[in-house]
This record gives structure tokens, sequence and C-alpha cells, in this order.
């Protein structure tokens, strides 16, 4: 039984509630580990820990702050095996993706800030004989980073990266269900020389500490992803302060399929993005709609493909989905096919099927589902599991209306070989990420997260080191 602590002031904690929560491992159902189930006093001290060790780290010329984030990178390089084995184990996801994706990714992310710093560009506007002006960034001070369970350790250091490279030392809090590698990733940074109180790693559930730690006077931003109803919560604590928040919340991501797109492509595409990680990324396309006389076509061919995907154990080289992350989350997924079939929509396939024959784990199959009205909840609200939904369109305009239908603008995707309908439709589409012909293709330069119910703000490149520092414009004459 792994015994998870908190990390604060540099050293492993326990919580002062001397409470514990247990995180389960969804493939089997059996308690894994304990870890803390903090209170609000835990929260303080994490809070004060990072609040005491801000003047030192934001002084810390950035050279050196890069050096130990290169150092982190390193080791989680070095621990990939480990750090990809403890993934799978609490989140369900298969051990594959986990060591060939998410892993690497979060190296990348520090990898990538550390680098940021080093080339970073300052700005200076000289003004001939009056003299010049120059913009400082300095960091904010303590920060909270919240994040999922869906790509914990990708997730968690895609917002505790940026935040410690610009200057700020960090509050992080891993959901949780998933708290295995941000507790390793605390060991990672005390031995890659991160000093103490710089990064505070805080375990718990987010409903009873995330007050303590948002609504702490001293906490100068907020990095939170999750659901939209949590940032709804987060958003609502702050009416009358002026903090700094970014919300990345969930999608309901559409596909437009085009009567001259390449199909096999588009099919073997739409399947990696409709379920990866048993579609429990809020990028996953979750509506696809394809134009009508490649409706059939399509279908056939997507639903053949789909049939071939393994659902198992999250170690099993061929499992292509692991379970889901917890039996109220797939619960939660049944009931929208469940109000689906009873809205008269026509299940191409169910993955309720699966949940009887491996009884242990929260495992739920692909599923797809036709004839659903786009006002129907299955079209409106984010599932968060394996299934979608299929439907054709007329033209381009209808295209445009279906997709553009629901609460949520994260990302979408549009398959065509005409330049003119790919650009014209990723022009008009709600949402912050577009991929044409291609889906999950991410460059960490660019800007990430959504528009309306899908978020606040964007992570990546220079917007997430602006998110996490002021900028001042000061002029002098000569
Ligand atoms: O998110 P939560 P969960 C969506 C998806 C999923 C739903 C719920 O639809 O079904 O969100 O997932 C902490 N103050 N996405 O349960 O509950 C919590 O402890 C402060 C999309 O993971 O929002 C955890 O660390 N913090 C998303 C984190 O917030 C609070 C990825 C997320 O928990 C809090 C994941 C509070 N009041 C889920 N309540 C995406 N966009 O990728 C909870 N938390």
């Amino acid at each position: 039984m792994i015994a998870i602590k908190n990390y604060i002031s540099g050293g492993l904690v326990e919580p002062k509630t001397q409470n514990y929560l247990e995180v389960i491992n969804p493939a089997t159902g059996e308690v894994i580990a304990r870890a803390p189930d903090s209170g609000p006093e835990d929260a303080a001290a994490a809070v004060k820990s990072a609040q005491d060790a801000f003047e030192a780290w934001a002084k810390t010329p950035t050279e050196a702050r890069a050096k130990i984030l290169h150092n982190i990178a390193n080791l989680i390089d070095l621990h990939r095996e480990e750090l990809a084995k403890l993934e799978a184990l609490d989140s369900g996801k298969p051990y594959s993706l986990a060591y060939e994706k998410e892993i690497p990714r979060a190296a990348q992310n520090f990898r990538y800030f550390a680098s940021a710093i080093s080339t970073g560009q300052s700005e200076c506007f000289p003004m001939g004989e009056q003299g010049f002006n120059y913009v400082l960034r300095p960091a904010l001070g303590p920060v909270v980073c919240i994040s999922p369970w869906n790509l914990p350790l990708y997730l968690f250091s895609w917002k505790i990266a940026p935040a410690l490279a610009a200057g700020c030392t960090v509050i992080g809090k891993p959901s949780e269900l998933t708290p295995l590698t941000a507790f390793k990733l605390s060991e990672i940074c005390k031995e890659a020389g991160l000093p103490p109180g710089v990064l505070n790693i805080v375990h718990g559930y987010g409903a009873k500490i995330g007050e303590a730690l948002t609504r702490n006077p001293a906490i100068k931003a907020i990095s939170f992803t999750g659901g939209t109803e949590t940032g709804k919560k987060i958003m609502g604590g702050l009416r009358n302060t002026f903090l700094p928040v970014s919300l990345e919340l969930g999608g309901k991501n559409p596909a437009l399929v085009f009567k001259d797109c390449d199909l096999e492509l588009t099919v073997n595409e739409l399947i990696r993005a409709s379920f990866t990680n048993s579609g429990q990324i809020c990028l996953c396309a979750s509506r696809l709609y394809i134009e009508e006389p490649i409706y059939e076509a399509f279908k056939s061919l997507f639903l053949t493909k789909t049939k071939m995907l393994s659902v198992g154990d999250p170690f099993h080289t061929e499992t292509s989905l692991g379970p889901l992350i917890s039996k109220e989350h797939r619960l939660k997924v049944k009931g929208f096919v469940d109000r689906a079939e009873q809205n008269q929509c026509s299940l191409l396939l169910d993955g309720r099927s699966t949940m009887s024959a491996m009884q242990d784990g929260f495992y739920f199959g692909p599923t797809i589902i036709e004839g659903a009205a786009l006002e129907d909840p299955i079209n409106q609200q984010e599932i968060f599991g394996p299934v979608v939904t299929l439907a054709s369109f007329k033209d381009f305009n209808e295209a445009m209306s279906l997709a553009n239908g629901t609460p949520y603008g994260l990302s979408a995707t549009v398959w065509t070989k005409d330049l003119s309908t790919a650009h014209r439709a990723a022009h008009q589409l709600d949402a912050g990420i577009v991929w044409i012909n291609s889906w999950m293709v991410r460059d960490l330069r660019t800007p990430f997260g959504g528009m309306k119910a899908s978020g606040l703000g964007r992570e990546g490149g220079n917007e997430a080191l602006k998110f996490f520092t002021e900028t001042k414009n000061i002029f002098a004459t000569f």
C-alpha cells in the first residue's frame, strides 16, 4: 500500500487532519494507496510555505531557475517507466499511452518552459531624444495550480512548469483520484534541487480544501483544469477580487467530415480522437458530422474499425481502452447511453455490454449512437467517456450550425482536401483549437484553451508565462 504525504516546505508531511482517503485501481476496484485527506489548515500551511519561499525564488536568476527545471525534466525521463506504471495504476489508462505519450510530455513541459525563460526576449520602446520605455514582467507571487484525473502528470506539470519558470511559487492540488505521480514528482523536485517551499503539493478533496486554497488572500493567481461546474464554483468565490484565473474546462468537440476527405485516414484518426484514454480527454471528438454522400461509407468503416479496439487490462500491450476512472463516473457515462436509448436513438455499438464481462474493473466499451437530435443531452453535455454520436449534414451551413450548437467551444476537427472549405470552417467554428485533417498535434508554443463554457484564458507558450507575471512599463528620460 503506497502511503502518500503532502509536500510542504520541502518535506513530506502527514495531514494535520490525520485523515486519509483511499486511492483505487480502476482496473480492479482494489485500494492501492492512501493519500492525505487534507483540511484548511494543511492548505494554509502550504500557502504560507509558498509565501515564505517566493522572494528568494523570484530573485533567482533565470539561468538558475531554468537549470533546476531541466533537472526535473531529466529526472522525469529517468523515472519514465515507474511514472508510467503509477499513472496507469490509479487512472486506469493504458500503460503504453502513459509510457509513450504522457510521461515524456510532462518532461517536455518542464524543458519547454526552462528554455523559454532562457531565450525569452524583453521589450524596449525607444522614443528618440525623449527617452525610452522598457517592459518588466515580474512574477505574481504564490499561485494555486489545480489539476484533474484524466491526464494527471501531463496536466499538473503543464501548470506547474510555467509558474515556476516565471518565478512564482506554487501550491499544487492534484486530483484525489490520481495522486500517485504527483507524489513521485515531490521526490523528483527535491532531488532536482528545487528549494524548499517553491513547490508545495497538497492532496485531498477539492471540495474540502479548494476554497482554503483559492480564497487565501496571499494567493496571486489560480490555474484550474477540470469540470465546467467546478470552474463556476471557483469563479463564484472570487467575485470581489481581481485575481487572475485560468480555467481549462470541458468540451463537446465536433468533427466535420466533408465528402472529399481521405476516408481511410479520417476514420483512423477519428477513432483515435474519439476513444483515446477511453474518451476521457477534454479534446476528444464526441460529435461526428458527416456529409450526406459519404455518411453510410463512413459509418460502416468507422463501426468496423471501432469493433477491433480492445477493452482490457491497462498493462496488456494490446489494450486500446482501459477502465473509466471510477464506478461513479462509469454510472454517469452509462446514464447518457441509457437516456439516448430511451429517446429512441439507435445504438450502433453499445459499450454497456462490457460492464458485465469484467465486473471488477470500471470498464465501458466504445459506444456509437445514431439519431440523436442536436438538442438531445447526449449532444449538449460533456460525457467524458468512449461515447460518440454520428449524424449527417447536407451542406456547409448546416455543418456549421450543428458544430456550433452547444454551450462549449474547446476544439474541433475538419476533414477535407479543399483548402477553402478547411479554412472557412476553421474560421467559423466556435473552438479555441481547430485541427485540419489531424487531431491532437500539439506545439507547446501555441495558445491552448477554449471559448464559451470551455474556459477562460489560454495556457501554453508565452500565454502561460504572461499569465503568471505582472506587466510593468517603465519610461525613462536621458
Ligand atoms: O473534475 P473536477 P473531475 C470534466 C469531465 C469530468 C468532470 C468532472 O466532464 O466528468 O469535469 O471531473 C478539484 N475548488 N473534466 O471530477 O471535479 C478536484 O479535487 C477547488 C474535463 O476531475 O472539476 C480536482 O483536483 N478545486 C477536464 C480538480 O478540481 C476543486 C478534465 C478537478 O476536479 C473544487 C477533467 C473546488 N470547489 C474533468 N472541486 C478537462 N478540461 O480536461 C473540485 N476541485
